[in-house]
């Protein structure tokens, strides 16, 4: 029983590994529509286990077959990737690891939209401030008669630890900001819960179902580290049905017309109006100036 059971299992493993290998836009229902690259983009707060799920993915995908800690994963608590890094998984599919976002502040989040919107070039540290004038230069300069990724599907991966409180309070931003990156890609984020082994995944997963996201686009998995990272079928397993799972959603949206060729430009035209909102928000946010005092006039005069 327990045979069958594991030679069930490491089929599972070979096919779901040849499948993503060989994931390309080709074979989608339309053809390609214009795509050649599948983003991952991975977001979420310092220290939450993007890198980590990286190299999970990497090592999973088992073309590598001693571990190496070849994102730089930290045993910091965080904020250590701070450059826009493109991993290649396979021909087709690169996992992005994007800058943690220290806080949800408006200027934060609004840099987290130019990644995710792959608006800043990969590779390159990504510099953002809260001089709003600097951002929207930076971004028009970057974009403007550029065609880096122009047919780049991209997928917003949302990684957070099980263990990451969600204040109550801070329940609110999260919804914004989960469903500013699904109008901005047009794709509903998958949210990746990690440091599964350290339990209360329920609980995690019913707060994101209440912030709106379907409990088919919530996962858990336990990363390998550098602490840990024996080779385990069931951790494999974990990680490819995750990644088996996205592709099968991507699939299903190119069932349905897409414009490759224009939804860059729709992305930059979100980010900036999302950035102008902000400016006018604060404007309008600042105390006005005290009016000046009535000036008496003689009405005889
Ligand atoms: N036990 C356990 N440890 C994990 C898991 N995921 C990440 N870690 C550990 O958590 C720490 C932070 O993980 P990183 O992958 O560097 O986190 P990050 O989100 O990339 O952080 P920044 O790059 O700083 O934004 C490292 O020490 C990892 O080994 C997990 O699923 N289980
Ligand atoms: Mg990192």
């Amino acid at each position: 029983m327990s045979d069958l059971k594991e030679s069930t299992t490491d089929d599972y493993i070979d096919t779901s590994r040849e499948l993503i290998t060989n994931f390309s836009f080709d074979a989608c229902k339309l053809g390609n529509q214009g795509y050649s690259r599948l983003l991952l983009q991975l977001f979420g707060f310092p220290g939450n286990g993007k890198s980590s799920f990286i190299n999970s993915c990497i090592f999973a995908l088992g073309e590598k077959k001693t571990f190496e800690n070849w994102t730089k994963a930290a045993k910091s608590a965080g904020g250590d990737t701070t450059c826009r890094i493109p991993y290649k998984l396979t021909e087709t599919i690169t996992m992005v690891d994007n800058r943690g976002m220290p806080t949800l502040a408006d200027h934060e989040t609004g840099e987290i939209y130019a990644q995710l919107g792959n608006l800043v070039r990969l590779d390159e540290e990504v510099e953002w401030c809260d001089d709003f004038q600097k951002n929207l230069d930076r971004l028009l300069e970057l974009n403007i008669d550029s065609d880096f990724g122009k047919s780049d599907f991209i997928v917003p991966i949302f990684v957070h630890s099980v263990s990451s409180k969600v204040p109550q309070e801070e329940k609110e931003s999260y919804r914004i900001m989960l469903e500013t990156a699904r109008k901005l890609t047009g794709i509903t984020p998958v949210i990746l819960l990690t440091h599964k082994s350290k339990g209360g995944q329920r609980q995690m997963c019913s707060i994101f179902e209440d912030l709106g996201i379907a409990p088919q686009k919530i996962y858990a998995t336990e990363n390998y580290t550098e602490e840990d990272h024996q080779k385990l079928r069931e951790k494999d397993e974990q990680i490819l049905k995750i990644l088996s799972q996205i592709l099968e959603d991507v699939k299903f949206v190119l069932r349905s017309e897409r414009e490759a060729t224009t939804e860059k430009k729709n992305r930059m035209k979100f980010v900036l109006k999302y950035l102008s909102e902000i400016k006018k928000e604060e404007k309008e946010m600042l105390p006005s100036p005290p009016s000046p005092p009535n000036e008496k006039k003689c009405i005889f005069s």
